[in-house]
């Protein structure tokens, strides 16, 4: 499917650009998101916040990174926005994508679209201002991305991260990272030498046909035991999940272990529009009706799904 894109000139601020007509073509065989998802069983709790979604593009406002290793179909704002009360979520929290590179104008369009209703987590290089990040701040970010999957991100060494980390410090801004299960041992030093709270994107990505006491998600499990600061996103159901829609069966002990564990370091998403998925397609209404399974109680389901990210989003800073 060839999509009608423009590519805007370089531009430092944050705004959107007049568009200069380059075409985008998302990857060969790209899943697009359903148009029509169906609506869950489960009702949301009163103030729900849908913790990890993205925004793409669209391409001919807010073109893609040339250093992408994916080009996506559009999936812009109004769509998100849609999404979010079709569900019945009051809150989103709009996590920059590998396929924008550290160009967030369109996730501080889609904040500052959003109002309170949304926050952010961007994507940053050692090269950005201070008014940048204030123009950020100022617009709802509140988190900045370390991206370590291999197939997403060309790896860069620790003190790259860490020298991130003193940009940011002034705003009191948190780290979110996304690895592939057996990068934890080998990235060990730096997460553990992150100071701020720290979210870890779909648990580190179990393997979920091994056990739950397998090597791999022992040791997350460690590292949440041992630091109160690292906070998990209990999504992903639809990548993880060998067995598949809609129960995605295999999925919901890992995240159903976390979440009794550390019932005050969980927070859930979406994770609309789902790049880069192979095997299917999700319905959102299948991976909300997950929640109850993932979270048995009310008052669990209350702090993944509104207490904890609120207190991470809305009320730290
Ligand atoms: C996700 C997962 C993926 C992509 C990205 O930034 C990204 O491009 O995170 C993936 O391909 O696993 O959470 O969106």
């Amino acid at each position: 499917m060839v999509q009608n894109h423009h590519v805007l000139s370089p531009a430092t601020s944050m705004e959107a650009q007049p568009p200069m007509n380059v075409t985008f073509e998302p990857d060969a065989g790209w899943l697009v998101y359903l148009a029509n998802p169906r609506k869950p069983a489960y009702a949301l709790p009163s103030g729900a916040v849908d913790a990890h979604c993205h925004v793409f593009g669209p391409g001919d406002v807010f073109p893609y990174a040339p250093e992408r290793k994916y080009t996506p179909v559009d999936a812009p704002k109004d769509k998100l926005f849609a999404l979010r009360d079709f569900l019945g979520f009051e809150r989103q929290v709009i996590v920059q994508a590998t396929c924008h590179g550290a160009d967030n104008r369109a996730l501080v369009d889609a904040l500052r679209a959003a109002g309170d209703r949304a926050r952010g987590v961007a994507t940053i290089r050692p090269s950005v201002s201070r008014d940048e990040l204030a123009q950020m701040h100022e617009a709802g970010v509140r988190g900045v991305r370390f991206n370590f999957v291999r197939r997403l991100a060309d790896p860069k060494p620790d003190d790259y991260y860490r020298g991130l980390v003193g940009l940011i410090a002034e705003f009191g801004w948190h780290i979110v990272i996304y690895f592939e299960a057996a990068d934890l041992a080998e990235r060990c030093d730096l997460f553990t030498s992150l100071p701020t709270t720290i979210v870890v994107d779909h648990m580190g990505r179990p393997d979920v046909t091994q056990p739950l006491d397998g090597a791999d998600f022992e040791l997350f499990q460690k590292f949440m035991g041992t630091r109160e600061n690292v906070w998990a996103k209990l999504s992903g159901a639809e990548r993880l999940s060998k067995s598949g829609p809609p129960g995605y069966d295999d999925f919901i002990p890992f995240a159903r272990h976390i979440a009794q564990a550390f019932p005050d370091r969980v927070i859930w998403g979406t994770d609309w529009p789902h790049p880069n998925m192979k095997s299917h397609m999700p319905d959102e209404g299948d991976l909300v009706d997950l929640l109850p399974r993932i979270a048995p109680s009310e008052q669990l389901q209350r702090k993944l799904l509104v207490d904890n990210p609120m207190r991470l989003y809305w009320e730290a800073s």
